[in-house]
């Protein structure tokens, strides 16, 4: 079976993953696209030199026969109805992160996949299908170095233009808020702590950078997450596991070490698609493979959940400038198996 896929935002990392899936992996087309801005998901088709429908609405999109399953990457505010409607149609649906921009948006979600009665909805956390993370938990899961007790992570954009507001919370650290929980088998975090250090002058406006943000977990492992969004000197995700007989961190990206003039350099990344380029094709891969099986395997709804309290917790402990609880109910049955 080839999935047919629908493509609801043909933007910059919307036409990414329909490229992707149209030139790099196997078993699914993208036989539909759709954005409010028509001109340029006409340009994408034409660009891609794809047989595909442009259809003027995202919702008749996913209610199209045409289309066995939807890819969402249209702006984060858009997802959720998107998602709900993809529900409601019985599609599996593909959605960037954030699954929605609140938390009750994000339990809305949960309570009608539930009530669907099946898994259809994977959201966009392609850390878990990065090599390096996967190899990371490997360690963990191992048991050699024992329990983890530390997790030193730092997630430095060089840059990062129209951010304003709460985004280095909500839109860059939702990606450690999910991997951490993966990399630690989902023990859920309890309490939220954000220190906001002296700013960077290079940053745009008002906008607090860097952040230190303190998370707790229910089996006591604290957590420091530094993001810093206009590092400028590139794009560096790093993730250091403290364990009781040892230590486990993600390698630096492979880069070749340069002697010339005394001096020895390697190069730094600069964008999150290089760095994680290969985990999105993986992603994809696993959720076109999975798809076709009637399957979902992949970051859930209730992961999405998750991720919009924790990242509500931090915004919160941010301005009060207390430690804040994050309370989360019981993950249902229905999302542990
Ligand atoms: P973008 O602005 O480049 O593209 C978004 C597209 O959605 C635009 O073309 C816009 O016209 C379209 N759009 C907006 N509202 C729409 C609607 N109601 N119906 C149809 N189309 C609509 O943004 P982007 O950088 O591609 O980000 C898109 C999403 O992907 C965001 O949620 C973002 O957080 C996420 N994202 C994820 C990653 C990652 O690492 N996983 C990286 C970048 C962006
Ligand atoms: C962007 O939206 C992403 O999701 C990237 O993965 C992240 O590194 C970046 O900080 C976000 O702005």
């Amino acid at each position: 079976m080839v999935v047919r896929i629908g493509v609801i935002g043909t933007g910059a990392i919307g036409r990414e993953h329909i490229r992707r899936i149209s030139e790099r992996l196997k078993g699914a087309r993208v036989v539909a696209v759709n954005d409010v801005d028509r001109q340029q998901a006409q340009a994408v088709v034409e660009t891609l030199g794809l047989e595909a429908r442009i259809h003027d609405d995202g919702n008749a999109l996913i209610a199209s026969s045409e289309v066995d399953a939807v890819i969402v990457s249209s702006w984060g505010p858009t997802h959720e109805a998107f998602v709900l409607a993809a529900i409601a149609a019985g599609k599996p649906v593909f959605c960037e992160k954030p699954l929605a921009v609140t938390a009750q948006g994000c339990r809305q979600i949960v309570d009608a996949e539930m009530a669907a009665g099946r898994k259809l909805v994977q959201v966009g956390f392609m850390r878990r299908f990065d090599f390096a993370y996967r190899q990371l938990k490997q360690v963990l899961d191992s048991g050699d170095l024992g329990e983890a007790l530390i997790l030193n992570c730092a997630h430095r954009n060089p840059e990062a233009p129209g951010f304003s507001g709460d985004m280095a919370l909500t839109d860059s650290c939702v990606h450690e808020f999910d991997v951490l929980r993966w990399l630690l088998d989902n023990d859920d975090y309890v309490s939220a702590q954000v220190i906001t250090p002296r700013r960077t002058r290079l940053s745009e406006a008002e906008l607090q950078d860097p952040h230190v943000i303190l998370l707790r977990t229910r089996n006591g492992v604290h957590i420091s997450i530094e993001s810093f969004v206009n590092c400028r000197y590139g794009y560096d995700i790093q993730c250091q596991v403290v364990c009781e007989m040892g230590t486990a961190s993600l390698p630096e990206p492979a880069s070749v070490p340069v002697r010339h003039e005394a001096r020895l350099s390697r190069e730094v990344l600069t964008n999150w698609k290089d760095r994680f380029l290969t985990a999105f094709d993986v992603e994809f891969q696993e959720w076109i493979d999975a798809t076709a099986a009637g399957e979902m395997h992949g970051p859930s709804a209730w992961d999405g959940y998750v991720v919009a309290v924790t990242s509500d917790a931090c915004v919160k402990a941010k301005h009060s400038g207390r430690i804040e609880p994050i309370e989360l109910p019981e993950r249902p049955a229905f999302y542990r198996s």
